[in-house]
């Protein structure tokens, strides 16, 4: 492969990664530099002209692959992704938690395109590692307020209607450590506690008809059967309303980081409701919240209250290439410029790219299905003159609700949040392709 500089490095706290633009002077100097030329049409040609091409071997010899024969169909039963893409890994931070069982690996945002995950790519996120059971020996047992109480093997599960959705997964500590500053190079590190695949379950609402719930049911609680028992109280008017029992993820079975054979699909709200290994459901007339851990997963803010309840993933987006994990190695001329946006509340209406730090938007071009609380994917397509630029974009939601700066977010809640980071994130591409986490102010 091409000498890719600052691709797929570990990050690390240094100096030039914790690189924030606050300094006015040096703000100044980058905005007054950012010319107009970064966003005009597209005039470049992005492939050469076969005759400057004349002497490459590639062309004009015989290579390997021409002359032997590949591996047959009973190579792999189960195919993998090309060796020469075998840097498109999730990764994982080893300063950030203590313990690789209680922690969380990233997916490569940077690397992909569309708007689905594949299963080998998805972020995992668990507190008491991968349980790892077999279909024939799970059980869920609903309980509590309902008029029967049933419990359901894998088989009994897959008797009921299905229904397929796509819906992206968010960890609510997903940007969380960007709160106080530009800190992580790469939105895999930044933004990859996210993915978006397509479910295949059955209604949980339908499974809860099943055993009756009594009218004076307000809560549901769910809980994992991997050695942390994981448990969640969710409001029944949501596990009534769009809540799965999902079974497969694009097509095929779980992967067991994600929950095999069974978890819970929890559209638009924050990860940790999304119950995986999910093996028991009580109802119940209040919430079960002294026995989670109340202290995660609630939102600090600066006076020292806290904001409860607070399960809708807002409005995001971030650039995913360039990106500091994927540098602009081609120069001038024609440049893609691709990224991610979502919202919990609903599909993304509108996504502005701003290649100067926020001055001037474009609108971009979304690509692909618009599919409710589901990973959008957007394009600007520019003609790159070679000078620096502050990249950023900013989605808004069918609802109208609009991504706020970092700024906007800190002034709301303080700095002492971890959760629900959903601001404008920075990129500076320098003249030389290479790019950077900033922050703009
Ligand atoms: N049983 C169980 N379910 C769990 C967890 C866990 O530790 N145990 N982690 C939760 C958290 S915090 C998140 S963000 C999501 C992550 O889902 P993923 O691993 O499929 O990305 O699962 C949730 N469900
Ligand atoms: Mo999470």
């Amino acid at each position: 492969m091409s000498s890719v500089t600052g691709r797929n490095k570990t990050p690390v706290k240094t100096a030039q990664s914790t690189a924030t633009v606050a300094d006015p002077a040096r703000r100044r100097l980058l905005t007054a530099g950012l010319a107009a030329g970064a966003g005009a049409a597209l005039s470049g040609l992005a492939a050469r002209p076969a005759a400057a091409a004349g002497g490459d071997p590639l062309i004009t010899q015989v290579q390997d692959w021409n002359r032997y024969l590949g591996d047959g169909v009973d190579a792999k039963p189960y195919g993998t992704p090309s060796q020469f893409e075998a840097e498109v890994v999730r990764r994982d931070v080893p300063w950030l938690t203590a313990d690789p069982v209680s922690s969380v690996n990233f997916t490569p945002l940077h690397e992909l395109d569309g708007i689905i995950t594949p299963n080998g790519l998805c972020f995992e996120r668990h507190h008491g590692g991968t349980a790892e059971i077999s279909p024939a020996d799970h059980r869920l047992m609903i309980e509590g307020l309902v008029d029967k109480p049933l419990i359901f093997t894998m088989e009994d599960i897959k008797r009921f209607p299905r229904e397929n959705r796509v819906y992206f997964l968010e960890c609510a500590a997903n940007s969380g450590m960007e709160w106080r500053g530009a800190q992580l190079n790469g939105c895999q590190f930044t933004h990859g506690m996210v993915h978006c695949v397509v479910y295949t379950g059955v209604p949980l609402r339908t499974l809860l008809e099943e055993a009756g719930v009594k009218s004076n049911s307000k809560w549901l609680l769910a809980e994992g059967a991997d050695a942390s028992a994981m448990t969640r109280s969710i409001p029944m008017e949501k596990a009534l309303d769009d809540c799965m029992v999902a079974f497969k993820m694009n097509g095929e079975a779980l992967r067991p980081e994600q929950g095999y054979p069974l978890r819970l699909v929890v559209p638009g709200w924050e990860g940790n409701m999304w119950v995986k290994w999910l093996r028991r459901l009580e109802v119940g007339d209040e919430p079960w919240h002294h026995r989670e851990e109340t202290s995660k997963y609630t939102d600090l803010l600066a006076n020292g209250k806290a904001r409860r309840f607070t399960w809708v993933m807002d409005v995001k987006s971030v650039i995913t290439s360039p990106s500091p994990q994927a540098p602009v190695t081609h120069g001038r001329g024609p440049l893609v410029i691709s990224g991610l946006a979502w919202s919990g509340n609903g599909t993304i209406k509108r996504v502005d790219v701003s290649t100067d730090g926020g001055r001037n938007w474009k609108t971009a071009r979304i690509d692909g299905p618009s599919l409710s609380k589901a990973l959008h994917r957007f394009y600007l397509d520019i003609d790159w003159d070679g000078s620096e630029m502050l990249l950023q974009s900013r989605a808004i939601d069918e609802h109208g609700y609009v991504q706020p700066t970092k700024d906007a977010l800190r002034l709301a809640r303080g700095e002492n949040s971890i959760y629900h980071n959903n601001g404008i994130q920075t990129w500076y591409v320098q003249a030389n392709g290479t790019v950077e986490n900033v922050e703009v102010s």
